[in-house]
């Protein structure tokens, strides 16, 4: 593809001209897995030959470089894909995100060594750092935001954002919240972006004070290569519908004017019913094991950059769960999305423990936690399929009726 020797050439440009960066780049390249990007078609893959991501050779010298993991924890390959943990994270919760850590590595990464990235808005202290590093043999980057990922949308004006917090402050859990606004755009809209993400195919996200239940012997990031697999989740609840009244609105309008980014067939109707009404069926994006070629999309970026224009994150409390989800579900195919029912997992609010004997057996949770085996979002999920784009426009056609 085209697109490929651009980013090789990219690659090869960065590397002569990042001299420490060198040797690591090359490993890059002649190392680079296999993604499902170099084999799927879709708008969202590098649609019209664009590279949505940071060109390589600005961070070549900064970034991580993933290729140098646990060789005898994965089988057939010798390396650990381009992947990371990946959280956004305050210093005053240092104790909740080393206690995620410890869970994440006892379940799973300590066999694995993928490394971990935590991002914030202000500096890590160096307690927080010290801190964190000393529960994992894994390593930990530490990053701060760039300035122009996290703030007020030029699209809004700070005169409505101020009464729009008044307004809602009583409506909805964390309506009169401006940094929450401020998180939930940063994480639909940029946290791909960041420098420390560059080289990473894919991202699994963690938060503070979660619980992971279940052991895994085997790499999710693998399975969801192996699997041609873009977005996988564990719990999906319904949202609350004041903190979206107007997305889906906005989302068909961005349909209707670019229909050439649609994919001829999609899961739309998971999030959309007949009647041409949101669900509020979300993935919980506090745990996403993500592609992040499909963030890094011209389709996904035209997307947010939509929804940003709106206003939206801020008018409302558009969260980037629902951002997400509806992302996915209207530029990927049911088949391209897995619901990681072996990961038991607890985020206060729901947890998800396996049913099933064979998935139980390696967790430690009350299979009593059954919200997944009859929320109506999970019922919905197996009982809709695919519909064609012209069925998906049609859908966009309706009036929204509130
Ligand atoms: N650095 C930083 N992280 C934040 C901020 N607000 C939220 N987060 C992180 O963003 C994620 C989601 O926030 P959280 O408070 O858990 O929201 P909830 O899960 O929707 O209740 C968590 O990983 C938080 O640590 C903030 O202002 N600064
Ligand atoms: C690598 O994985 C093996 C097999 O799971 C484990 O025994 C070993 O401790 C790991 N080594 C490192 C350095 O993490
Ligand atoms: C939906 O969006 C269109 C275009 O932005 C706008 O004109 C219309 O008033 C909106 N409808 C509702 C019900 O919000
Ligand atoms: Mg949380």
């Amino acid at each position: 593809m085209p697109g490929h020797r651009l980013t090789r050439i990219f690659i090869l440009t960065g590397s002569l001209l990042a001299f420490a960066g060198f040797y690591h780049v090359l490993q890059y390249v002649s190392r680079r897995p296999i993604t499902v990007l170099d084999e799927m078609q879709g708008p969202w893959s590098s649609a019209k030959g664009q590279d949505m991501s940071l060109p390589v050779s600005e961070y070549a010298t900064t970034s991580p470089v993933y290729s140098t993991g646990n060789a005898t924890a994965n089988g057939d390959d010798s390396t650990l894909l381009r992947a990371a943990m990946v959280a956004l994270v305050r210093n005053s919760e240092m104790d909740g995100i080393r206690a995620t850590i410890r869970q994440v590595d006892d379940r799973f990464n300590r066999e694995f060594g993928y490394p971990y990235i935590l991002l914030n808005d202000e500096d890590f202290t160096d307690e927080f750092k010290d801190k964190v590093q000393a529960i994992t043999k894994a390593k930990v980057y530490f990053g701060k935001l760039p300035k122009s990922h996290w703030g007020l949308s030029p699209y809004v004006t700070e005169e409505k954002v101020k009464a729009a917090l008044a307004h809602n402050k009583d409506r909805y859990l964390y309506g009169g919240s401006y940094s929450y606004r401020l998180m939930c755009r940063y994480q639909s809209g940029f946290i791909f972006k960041h420098p420390l993400l560059a080289h990473l195919d894919y991202y699994w996200r963690i938060e503070p004070g979660v619980d992971y239940y279940c052991s895994l012997s085997y790499d999710p990031f693998r399975y969801m290569r192996d699997n041609n697999l873009v977005y996988g989740y564990t719990v999906a609840p319904t949202e609350k519908e004041l903190t979206v009244e107007t997305l889906w609105n906005t989302t068909r309008t961005w349909m209707l004017e670019n229909p050439e980014l649609l994919p001829e067939k999609s899961f739309i109707h998971w999030a959309i019913n007949e009647k041409s009404k949101y669900t509020m069926c979300h993935f919980w994006s506090n745990f996403e094991i993500v592609d992040l070629a499909f963030y890094r999309s011209a389709a996904y970026e035209s997307y947010f950059q939509h929804l940003d224009r709106a206003g939206g994150f801020f008018y409302e409390r558009w969260g980037d769960a629902p951002v997400h989800s509806i992302a996915a579900s209207m530029l990927l195919r049911k088949e391209q999305i897995h619901w990681f029912e072996d990961i038991g997992y607890h985020h206060p609010g729901y947890a998800h423990c396996p049913n099933k004997p064979e998935m139980l057996r390696n967790c430690i949770c009350d299979k009593g936690q059954n919200f997944m085996y009859h929320g109506m979002c999970s019922r919905r999920f197996t009982e809709v399929g695919d519909i064609y784009k012209d069925q998906a426009l049609e859908l966009a056609r309706l009036p929204d009726r509130k």
